[in-house]
């Protein structure tokens, strides 16, 4: 089975990693994998997570099996993060713990390829690579419809609501990005959200909305707005969310999957077919995790204190990305103004692979092949050679 393979491809995003570790120049600077990194350039652990942890250490008691839901405290706290407790939406919908955004990601695609056998997922022009490939590997047909302008900056609203309009059918799921969208930063407005909302009414399809960035666009309350805009408005919705961001728990895989149903009986029996899914896959979610956002946000105090650091994340990507436009104006090269306006850690530079190539092979910074940066790589003493690079590789 293994003798004649040949290598396989890096993943576009993982693998720039190494060829990263592998530049021995002091000036480098990585715009790739997107982790938030702290003025020094680190990828710290929260100081509500360590606090959390040490909380677990001395109080946990046992290593038990938990369910295939994961930890109830967790789940209730998730939900309402995402929906607002005491509000309808928060009362017909139901959140189960998953390994990481992506675990939410593939069990959301592996419970529609199970109860809408044929259905479509719609995603975004360009999107996250990774959905493409989870949703096909769940068996689940996906198409693409038109998202965002490179050349322009923005999204291209009339054109992906023209194809949207034309396609989708009562079968069919819409993909959305809640915030912050990957790769291009740039989201839908309230108006717009509105809009896409009116669709899914009338044409029934079902929204699937990815949110691994709540609290990194403009905060908690704004970052949900246009998820609750469609709850709404919408009988049904499914909601993959990442703590892997805002809490900065990466590698401890915690995520969560919320189901909104037509009502409370319907959201339950949902989530009844969700777990057999999940015992057939991994069985359970990993705990760690879960039972420190759990502490974190079910402590008012600990809760508070981490808030204060998700905005020192949110408005030090801010910052970067204003002195960026600053050093960037009078220099000559691609209008970048456009990166001002957009929220959370990317951006799509519009650069050609040869351009990509340049920035690599000649400044030393690190974006992956389609142009994308990951903005909070950079910091106030490297803006400034970034900036020289940006408009030295766009003349
Ligand atoms: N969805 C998008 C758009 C992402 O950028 C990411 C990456 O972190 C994820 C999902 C998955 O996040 P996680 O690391 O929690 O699996
Ligand atoms: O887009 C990114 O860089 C982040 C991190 O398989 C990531 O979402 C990238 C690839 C991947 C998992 C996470």
């Amino acid at each position: 089975m293994f003798a004649d393979l040949s290598d396989a491809p890096l993943d576009p995003i993982l693998g720039m990693a190494q060829v990263f570790a592998g530049d021995p120049s002091p000036q480098k600077i990585d715009l790739g994998i997107g982790v938030y990194k702290d003025e020094n350039g680190n990828v710290i652990v929260l100081d509500t997570v360590k606090q959390a942890e040490e909380y677990l250490r001395n109080t946990q008691t046992t290593k038990s099996y938990l369910s295939s839901a994961g930890n109830p405290q967790y789940n209730d706290a998730v939900r309402g993060l995402i929906f607002a407790p005491g509000s309808d939406a928060h009362g017909r919908a139901r959140t189960i713990q998953t390994p990481g955004g992506t675990g939410a990601l593939r069990v959301g695609a592996d419970f529609i390829a199970k109860l809408r056998p044929g259905a479509r997922v719609f995603m975004p022009d360009p999107t996250w690579p990774n959905h493409p490939a989870l949703f096909r590997a769940a068996g689940v047909e996906t198409v693409v419809y038109p998202y965002y302008d490179v050349a322009a900056g923005r999204i291209r609203f009339d054109a992906m609501m023209d194809a949207l309009g034309e396609q989708l059918t009562a079968n069919d799921v819409l993909l959305l990005h809640g915030c912050c969208h990957n790769p291009s930063g740039a989201d839908p407005d309230q108006a717009q959200w509105a809009a896409i909302a009116e669709l899914l009414e009338r044409t029934g399809a079902m929204p699937f909305v990815d949110l691994a960035y709540l609290g990194f666009g403009h905060g908690l309350e704004p970052d949900r707005a246009g998820i609750n805009i469609l709850a709404a408005r919408v009988p049904e919705m499914i909601v993959a969310s990442s703590c892997s961001k805002n809490f900065a728990l990466y590698r401890e895989r915690t995520g969560a999957l919320t189901l909104v149903a037509g009502g409370e009986r319907q959201v339950e029996a949902a989530k009844g077919h969700l777990l057999p899914v999940v015992r057939a896959n991994y069985s359970m979610p990993p705990d760690h995790g879960a039972a420190v956002v759990a502490h974190i946000l079910g402590t008012p105090a600990l809760r508070a204190e981490w808030e204060v650091e998700l905005n020192g994340m949110r408005e030090r990507i801010r910052r970067v990305r204003l002195e960026l436009v600053n050093q960037l104006a009078g220099k000559g090269g691609r209008d970048f103004s456009y990166l001002a306006d957009q929220t959370g850690m990317f951006a799509l530079l519009g650069i050609s692979p040869a351009q990509v190539q340049s920035l690599r092979s000649d400044w030393h910074i690190y974006a992956t092949d389609s142009g994308r940066a990951n903005l909070a790589g950079l910091t106030m003493a490297n803006v400034a050679h970034a900036a020289e690079a940006f408009a030295s590789v766009t003349r």
